[in-house]
């Protein structure tokens, strides 16, 4: 474990906007959501050193972050260095990540790290036509929707190679709407079982309208600081949450067909790997789990990637978390499963590269005991995992609460 040392970097403060949908430009989003987490520690937009972006899809800029630290007025000023970032929905992690090393080895005191979209703006056809565009190559033969029919492809093989049935494919919608229903800002109000999921419109051959990630408008901001930073502006040290470690790792922009898929083509394995040991941790240390779940096949495998089911049986393990819970009404849904208490992709919203922001919110909550009904007793450690493409990026971060 990381020492108190001037090496230690913290996620002092999270701002967000709501999830309805706006008019308001993705930009405006993303300063709403800066000045929320800026404020919430009584620092001001000057205070900053450093600022990540990732692009938008619905108002897309040449050097993102650039345009954003403009528009804010962070940029023009001496000793303030931006960067974009572009590792897809991956992006607010390897964000985090790169944040983290700003202040280790690049002297930044205070990076802010800002994702906003609005792609519910967007009529139905211009997402799809925007949407289409990210992940598709001719050699793929990946039809319209690319996105939807690219993680189907995933599920068939997740079927064909390990047994996964329709059926847990389908709770993994149904366990995000339940959680999802106890978080006040989540789209999804009302749980729904598997039974509805798999009664709503077909999109791909294995894949419902409710098992796609949730369209939505919104921004979030995180504040990174050194310990100099927080003696500075006279801010409690203990602030927040550490980044202890982190991982990244990569896959293709879009998978083989499907006979020619295998597991090189997946990476959440080696980045949860590479997280877990520069943290020198292991599942067992990790109280809440941040997961990317834009698809219900990206949750299965994100669950044994990180160690809570072995490989094949995340599926299963979903299944029998989602009968455990509509078993058991009066028990609270985190005492079940310490996975996605705000209801992730599937269910809390989805403003395309924003999402991974979300769990690292929650991650944030849970270890800084302010999730409210959704706290899990004693959070030490958190995992919070990002997912770009169709498994084209993974990057997964591990927060501590420092002791
Ligand atoms: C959609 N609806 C949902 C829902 N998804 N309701 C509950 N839970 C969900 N998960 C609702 C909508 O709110 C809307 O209701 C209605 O269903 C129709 O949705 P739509 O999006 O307006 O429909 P349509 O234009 O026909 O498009 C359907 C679709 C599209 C499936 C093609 O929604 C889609 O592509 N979704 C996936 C988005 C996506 O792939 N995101 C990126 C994930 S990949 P109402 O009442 O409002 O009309 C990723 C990695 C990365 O995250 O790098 O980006």
């Amino acid at each position: 474990m990381p020492s108190r040392s001037s090496k230690v970097v913290r996620l002092i403060s999270t701002g967000w906007t709501s999830l309805a949908k706006t008019t308001k430009a993705p930009v405006e989003l993303m300063q709403e959501a800066l000045v929320s987490a800026t404020s919430a520690v009584g620092i001001n937009l000057s205070d900053i050193g450093g600022l990540i972006a990732v692009p938008s899809l619905a108002d897309p800029h040449f050097m993102e972050a650039h345009y954003v630290a403009t528009h804010m007025g962070i940029l023009p000023a001496k000793n303030v260095v931006v960067r974009t970032v572009d590792t897809g929905g991956a992006g607010p992690v390897t964000a985090l990540l790169a944040a983290k090393r700003m202040v280790e080895y690049e002297g930044v005191d205070c990076v802010a790290v800002v994702a906003g979209d609005a792609v519910r703006q967007l009529s139905g056809d211009e997402f799809l036509r925007r949407a289409d565009q990210t992940c598709y190559h001719p050699a793929s033969g990946l039809p319209s929707p690319v996105i939807p029919s690219g993680y189907d492809r995933i599920a068939r093989y997740q079927m064909d190679k390990f047994g996964v049935t329709r059926a847990e494919l389908a709770a993994c919608s149904a366990v995000m709407s339940i959680m999802a229903a106890q978080h006040p800002l989540a789209m999804t109000k009302v749980p729904r079982t598997i039974e509805e999921v798999l009664a709503s419109p077909p999109v791909a051959s294995v894949t419902n309208l409710l098992e796609c990630a949730r369209r939505a408008d919104g921004g979030a901001a995180l504040l990174i600081a050194s310990p100099r930073f927080l003696e500075r502006k006279g801010i409690p040290s203990s602030t927040g949450a550490v980044i202890i470690g982190g991982g990244e790792a990569s896959g293709p922009l879009y998978p083989p067909q499907l006979e020619d898929i295998n597991e090189d083509m997946f990476s959440c394995e080696q980045a949860t790997k590479l997280a877990y040991q520069e943290a020198n941790v292991s599942v067992r240390d990790i109280d809440f789990f941040g997961l990317y779940d834009c698809y219900p096949v990206c949750l299965i495998r994100a669950v044994e990637a990180v160690g809570l089911a072995d490989q094949g049986q995340g599926g299963r393990y979903i299944l029998s978390k989602y009968h455990e819970l509509v078993a058991n009404p009066e028990k609270r849904p985190q005492d079940i499963l310490p996975i996605n208490t705000h209801g992730g992709l599937l269910a809390f919203g989805a403003p395309w590269e924003v999402p991974a922001m979300y769990n690292i919110i929650e991650a944030f909550h849970q270890i800084t005991n302010t999730a409210g009904t959704r706290q899990i007793p004693n959070v030490r450690r958190a995992l919070t995992y990002g997912n770009g493409g169709i498994f084209s990026h993974s990057a997964v971060a591990i927060l501590g609460n420092g002791i």
